[in-house]
């Protein structure tokens, strides 16, 4: 089964999923054990990525990783030069909410040569970017603006476009360390809109928006900065 097929079983079956993110600008390998032991046991996922990230950076981290994790290690690259090899998988990101070709396919053909000769799984990933209350990175380096979080329609129509041009994830993001995370209401919408797994991040720091995603529909959420520096709220 391959990872992709994984997500879509549990999301099947209602097996919510847990991503922990990590920047690798942020991570120490020698901590990496530490770290390891540290996560929640529901963690299902290891997303590695940023928006910016030091060149090398995510390479290193992965194969720490690697080593002392049998959880699935998955690229989340804010651009081509943070594909690693010795990931388990890469989700293939379009910025569909964006209107900047960097995004939408510029960065993805630079990165095909990276990723032709690799084991790596490829996952077509819709990435929606929702306003999450305050200017995040991901807005300032895509150079695109979010979607309201009161626009639900134009938030649905956007994930299905994504859908119908054969993405096979759709990531609904308020970007780290938002304010808001990403309303039940929209999750729920898209949901009942889309027949393909949904992800959820950006601003989640405790288990009851966790489980108020879940709730409302999300398959798999992502925790980045809350589990980064300790402030998860039980
Ligand atoms: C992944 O960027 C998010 O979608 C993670 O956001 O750092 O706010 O958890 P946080």
């Amino acid at each position: 089964q391959s990872y992709l097929e994984e997500i879509q079983q549990a999301a099947y079956e209602s097996r919510k999923m847990l991503a922990v993110l990590i920047d690798p600008d942020k991570f120490d390998e020698s901590e990496a054990s530490k770290f390891v032991g540290k996560l929640p046991e529901e963690t299902t996922h290891i997303f590695v990525g940023g928006s910016t990230v030091e060149k090398g950076r995510t390479c290193e981290v992965v194969k720490a990783l690697k080593n002392r994790t049998g959880l699935p290690i998955i690229l989340f690259p804010g651009d081509h030069s943070q594909i690693s090899s010795h990931a388990d998988a890469l989700l293939f990101l379009s910025l569909i909410s964006g209107r900047n070709p960097e995004f939408l396919i510029e960065q993805q053909v630079r990165s095909v040569e990276k990723i032709r000769n690799t084991n790596l799984e490829i996952i077509p990933t819709g990435y929606i970017l929702i306003d999450g209350g305050r200017e995040t990175s991901v807005q300032k380096e895509s150079n695109t603006l979010p979607l309201a979080q009161n626009n639900i329609q134009q938030i649905v129509n956007t994930a299905l476009a994504g859908q119908y041009s054969g993405k096979k994830i759709i990531y609904l993001e308020a970007g780290s360390g938002a304010k808001n995370p990403v309303s039940a209401e929209i999750i729920q919408e898209v949901k009942n809109a889309l027949d393909i797994p949904i992800i959820v991040g950006g601003g989640i720091r405790s288990t009851q928006q966790l489980q108020l995603a879940y709730e409302a529909g999300a398959d798999l959420v992502v925790i980045g900065t809350a589990f980064e520096n300790g402030s998860f709220q039980q």
